[in-house]
């Protein structure tokens, strides 16, 4: 039985018969999807420290306790509604943004929603045996809680299915259920996430570029003139935060100990026999990860992009920043690739809706890679991070089939096979990755050799604390 006390929510549950008798049914499936793709192995005899949001105000969202993760409380929350809201870009820039799907746009909200929708469960399938590895009972505790916010987010997608797409929207529900990441029959929808996870270099790559990814969609969508769905983005937009903050000192913390080996072989670069990740390995995962998010935001050119814009459906990141909210006849100059060469192309802005995302999401990964590389300088090193050309390793998009090298000089096809390994992440490295991580730790306050703790630990918990307590 669906209980609304058991599920925390600000959408008056209790009172949604509809609601309650389309997740009567939904919610089975999803507790046993958790348990068969969820993390595996930590379902029964651990509990874990983890936030669940339980109101959408400030001071009561972060709520802390210790859980078992298949109990963990998914709750259906959309942020506050803003008075008189209008839509704010489009062609009916200006008007009441709707409470309710507007027939024409149906299945294009749909596609977008369900697209979102996929990303989430995807994300927990592609960590579910990273568990088994961890660096530490505090960074398992944040992939349990990067997990459980995903499928939150899965829930948050559900809600507006359930809610405003009728029969279909509960097909389509069950369907988030059904793919499966990697799965060859049944793959999830955008690439990335049928990509497997099984080192924690990546988990941080993901997290810190993936999930921003996350971050620019759901941006965008939040500017949408569906009201449910703008909400609905808003508070999730609040917990993707904490995943990017996961990534970011992740790979922040994993660069400090690369730099104390370094400094200790005598500032030589080979710290593999010390047990470290080198900076090249590093490197790779940057280019891997930056590329694999950046066909994320779809082709450079589409009339997709252009219809959920004129439509008002999804927007730029913060809108509200720039001048022209309708953008009719301005024109947007990008590259592309004709008869074999770059070549820069004039496009209406419109249908450049997808590069303009890209432009954002670019801008606020070099923040993060700076962020990284003053770690290099702290430490007296004239080593830097950096993220390649937009154009290096794309398999969506306007240099899909092309190849390029992380400075964007393209090549030829034989030139990129001889040269791909210096570039990207090859068997030996993930069997390097893999032998460093081939145990967990379990005991409070210990890390793993490649990786320096973090500054502070949780919600004012030391770091030795005891984040995931094994229950005999
Ligand atoms: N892989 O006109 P285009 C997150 C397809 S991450 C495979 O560019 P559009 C998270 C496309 O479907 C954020 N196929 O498409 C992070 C289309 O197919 P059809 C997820 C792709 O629609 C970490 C065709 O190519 N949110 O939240 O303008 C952990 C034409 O392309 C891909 C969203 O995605 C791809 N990468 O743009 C957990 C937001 N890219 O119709 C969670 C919602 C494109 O020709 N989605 N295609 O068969 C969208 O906004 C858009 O659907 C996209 C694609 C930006 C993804």
């Amino acid at each position: 039985m669906i209980s609304a006390e058991k599920i925390p929510n600000n959408v008056d549950l209790h009172m949604n018969k509809r609601l309650q008798r389309a997740l009567e049914h939904w919610q089975p499936h999803y507790i046993q999807w958790w348990h068969d793709m969820g993390p595996q192995g930590f379902q029964h005899y651990h509990q874990v420290y983890v936030r669940t949001a339980v109101s959408v105000d400030p001071s009561g969202w972060a709520h802390f306790e210790f859980v078992r993760l298949p109990e963990y409380r998914w709750g259906i929350f959309l942020a506050d509604p803003v008075v008189n809201r209008t839509i704010g870009f489009g062609d009916f820039f200006g008007q009441p943004v709707w409470q309710e799907v507007p027939g024409e746009f149906r299945n294009q909200l749909r596609r977008l929603i369900v697209t979102q929708g996929d990303t989430e469960p995807a994300s927990v399938e592609q960590q579910r045996w990273l568990g088994h590895r961890c660096p530490s009972l505090y960074d398992l505790r944040n992939l349990f809680q990067v997990n459980v916010e995903e499928g939150r987010h899965l829930w948050a997608m559900v809600y507006l299915l359930h809610s405003y797409f009728g029969r279909d929207g509960r097909d389509e529900a069950e369907e988030l259920l059904a793919r499966q990441s990697g799965n060859r029959d049944k793959p999830r929808i955008l690439e990335a996430f049928n990509e497997p996870i099984d080192t924690w270099l990546d988990f941080f790559m993901f997290t810190m570029f993936t999930d921003r990814d996350g971050k620019s969609q759901l941006l965008s969508l939040s500017e949408s003139s569906l009201d449910p769905l703008s909400r609905t983005t808003r508070f999730m937009l609040t917990e993707e935060a904490h995943h990017m903050f996961v990534g970011e000192t992740g790979i922040a913390r994993i660069v400090e100990r690369t730099c104390q080996l370094m400094k200790e072989a005598g500032f030589s670069e080979d710290i593999r026999p010390l047990g470290g990740i080198d900076l090249p390995m590093l490197q790779k995962h940057i280019n891997l990860w930056f590329s694999l998010s950046l066909d994320l935001h779809g082709n450079e050119i589409s009339t997709n992009a252009a219809a959920y814009f004129a439509n008002g459906l999804k927007g730029r990141a913060e809108e509200a920043k720039w001048d022209d909210h309708r953008v009719v006849d301005s024109n947007y100059t990008l590259e592309t690739v004709s008869d074999g060469e770059v070549v820069s192309t004039d496009v209406p802005t419109r249908n450049a809706m997808n590069e303009v995302l890209r432009d954002w999401y670019v801008e606020d990964c070099q923040a993060g890679v700076n962020r990284w590389n003053k770690i290099f300088e702290r430490y007296g090193m004239s080593d830097r991070l950096r993220l390649p050309d937009r154009k290096f390793n794309r398999g969506i998009g306007q240099f899909a089939g092309f190849h390029f090298d992380p400075d964007g000089r393209m090549l030829s096809d034989e030139e990129w096979a001889r040269r791909r390994d210096e570039w990207l992440p090859n068997a030996a490295d993930k069997a390097f990755l893999m032998s460093i991580m081939n145990a967990s730790i379990f005991e409070a306050g210990r890390f793993a050799n490649y990786i320096a703790p973090p500054q502070r630990g949780i919600k004012g918990t030391p770091v030795n604390f005891e984040y995931v307590r094994t229950e005999m």
